[in-house]
C-alpha cells in the first residue's frame, strides 16, 4: 500500500514539510514577494517576463505572429524568469503579476505602462491592441473566446493533474494517474471531434484559441510534453495531430518556442530575446 493511501488528513492542514516532487521547493501556501528584485527593462514597447513552458510559449508565438504581420509595435524584450530559482517571487515580478506565475507582460507604449498577467489575458490584450487573430463579429468572437476559455480551464488538468502525477510526483499513484489520464483523453477527443470538420479550432482561420491550445495539446501529441505519447496513445487523435503539425511548422511557432528556453538542444535555446537576430541565430 502506498503512503498516500494511509494518509489521514489532520483537522487543520499545516505546511510543515515539502511535498516532494520536481517543483516542491518553489511551492508555498502564501502569496507575495520573498525578496527585493526590480525587473530589467529593455527598449522595446513590449516587455515580457517569462519561460518557455507551454504557458510562456503562448505569449512568444503571439508576439512573433504579430511581428510577422508587420506590427512593429509588437517588438519585445523577453527576459528570463527562472521559476525553479524563485524569480517569480521577486518584488518587481510580483508587481506585474501578484499570482507569481509566468508569463507576465508590461506594455511600455501606454502611459502609464499596462501590466497584463495570465496567458489568456495576454493573448486577448495583444489581439485587441493590434486588431489581429481575434475575430470581431460577435458569433465568431464568441466561438474564439469559448475555445480560449476551454483551454485556460482545461490546461491545469493536463499540467497540474496529468503531467504532475505522471511525470513529476515523487511516487506513481495509480488512482491519480488514472483519474487524469481519463480526463486528458476525453479532452483530446473533444479537440479531435471538433477538428474533424475544421481546419483550426474555430473554423478556417487560425486565431488566439489555436495559439493557446497548441503548446499544450499540440505539443502533447507531437511528443514534447511529459513523454506521454505512447501512454495516452496520442497517435489515435488523427485530427489533433494534423492540426498540431500545421501550427508546429508556422515560422512564428518555430521562433516563439525557442524564446526563454533554457533546456534541450543548446543551439535552439534563446534565453533572452531583444531582437529578431537573437532568434535567427537559433533557427
Ligand atoms: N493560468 C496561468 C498559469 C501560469 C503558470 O502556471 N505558470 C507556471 C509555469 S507554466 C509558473 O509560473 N509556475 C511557477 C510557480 O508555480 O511558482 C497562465 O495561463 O498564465
Amino acid at each position: 500500500m502506498s503512503k498516500s493511501k494511509q494518509y489521514t488528513p489532520p483537522k487543520v492542514w499545516q505546511h510543515d514539510a515539502e511535498s516532494g516532487g520536481r517543483f516542491a521547493s518553489i511551492n508555498r501556501p502564501v502569496a507575495g514577494a520573498t525578496h527585493d528584485k526590480p525587473l530589467p527593462v529593455g527598449d522595446h514597447p513590449m516587455q515580457l517576463y517569462s519561460l518557455a513552458t507551454p504557458n510562456g510559449v503562448k505569449a512568444t508565438i503571439m508576439l512573433e505572429e504579430l511581428l510577422a504581420l508587420g506590427h512593429s509595435g509588437a517588438e519585445y524584450d523577453a527576459f528570463l524568469v527562472n521559476i525553479i530559482e524563485g524569480d517569480q517571487f521577486g518584488s518587481g515580478f510580483v508587481e506585474i503579476n501578484p499570482n507569481s506565475k509566468i508569463p507576465a507582460l508590461l506594455d511600455n507604449s501606454t502611459s502609464p505602462p499596462t501590466r497584463v498577467f495570465e496567458s489568456g489575458a495576454i493573448l486577448v490584450y495583444l489581439a485587441e491592441k493590434f486588431g489581429e487573430l481575434l475575430p470581431t463579429a460577435p458569433a465568431a468572437r464568441a466561438e474564439c473566446m469559448s475555445w480560449l476559455f476551454w483551454q485556460m480551464g482545461s490546461a491545469p488538468y493536463l499540467g497540474g493533474g496529468f503531467g504532475h502525477f505522471f511525470a513529476y510526483a515523487p511516487e506513481k499513484i495509480e488512482y491519480c494517474i488514472n483519474r487524469y489520464a481519463m480526463e486528458i483523453k476525453r479532452q483530446l477527443d473533444v479537440l479531435d471531434q471538433n477538428l474533424a470538420s475544421r481546419k483550426f479550432l474555430c473554423g478556417d482561420d487560425y486565431n488566439i484559441a489555436d495559439i493557446a491550445t497548441y503548446p499544450w495539446y499540440g505539443m502533447l501529441v507531437i511528443g514534447d510534453l511529459y513523454s506521454a505519447q505512447e501512454f495516452l496513445n496520442v497517435k489515435s487523435y488523427k485530427n489533433v495531430e494534423r492540426w498540431a503539425n500545421e501550427i508546429h511548422e508556422r515560422p512564428a511557432a518555430k521562433r516563439g518556442r525557442r524564446v526563454n528556453r533554457v533546456w534541450g538542444d543548446e543551439d535552439a535555446q534563446v534565453p533572452e530575446r531583444h531582437s529578431a537576430e537573437d532568434i535567427d541565430r537559433a533557427l
